[in-house]
């Protein structure tokens, strides 16, 4: 098995979660999204859309998009497992997961920052504005949720670790590599400290992978 990479990324994060979750540590492949290599044809070649992470294992055709990775991971090496175990408890770990990870973190990718600068001259502190805006935009309907809801419980969903934990807690760290705080969602905050006092997530953090400041 083998892993395209790169610590600033926050989707390559989610599956290293999953990954250290399931006791996997493939071959990692880092593909540097500052120096543009996810851009450059052998990239390409991997994943045609050029962006992090893909996970390549045996027959067929390189595996993409973070959240179907994980359930991918999941339903090959179930335990333990990442999804709730009732239709209703998956939709809700999904819809966690989707707010997340496709809401939130899809608009703040450096491919939409770098056509905001581009092609409407943003600069970096308006950037850092619109991330800070899409990522608070999230983060508050987590909590939401997570505070409206029973069945949020020492995770996002009951007690163990879901999907839903592993895309939360990705968005968040995103929101404070760009200098976010995390106090307007404080039932999240703890949800976070509980997933962090866990090596799987500790050890998949962005600034603990090689290339990091
Ligand atoms: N929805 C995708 C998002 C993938 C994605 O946007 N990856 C980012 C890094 S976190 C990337 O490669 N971006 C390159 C770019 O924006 O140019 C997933 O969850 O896998």
């Amino acid at each position: 098995m083998k892993i395209f990479t790169f610590w600033r990324s926050l989707a390559s994060f989610r599956v290293r979660i999953g990954l250290n979750l399931k006791g996997l540590a493939p071959e990692q492949v880092f593909v540097d999204l500052f120096k543009g290599q996810h851009c450059a044809p052998a990239y390409l070649a991997i994943n045609p859309q050029g962006l992090l992470p893909a996970l390549i294992e045996g027959e067929g055709p390189p595996l993409v998009q973070s959240l179907a990775i994980l359930e991918y991971l999941d339903e090959t090496h179930p335990s333990p497992p990442l999804l709730p175990a009732d239709p209703r408890g998956r939709a809700r770990a999904r819809a966690l997961a989707q707010i997340a990870a496709g809401d939130a973190h899809s608009l703040v990718t450096p491919r939409v920052r770098g056509y905001l600068a581009a092609e409407f001259g943003v600069d970096e502190t308006g950037q850092t504005k619109w991330a800070h805006h899409w990522l608070g935009l999230g983060l508050q309907s987590i909590e939401e949720h997570l505070t409206r809801e029973s069945e949020t419980g020492l995770y996002c969903h009951g007690d163990t670790v879901t999907i839903a934990d592993i895309s939360v807690v990705s968005v968040a760290v995103g929101h404070q590599l760009f200098g976010g705080a995390l106090d307007a969602y404080p039932r999240l905050a703890e949800i976070i400290d509980r997933c962090f006092q866990l090596e799987a997530f500790s050890a998949a953090h962005p600034l603990k992978q090689p290339g990091a400041p």
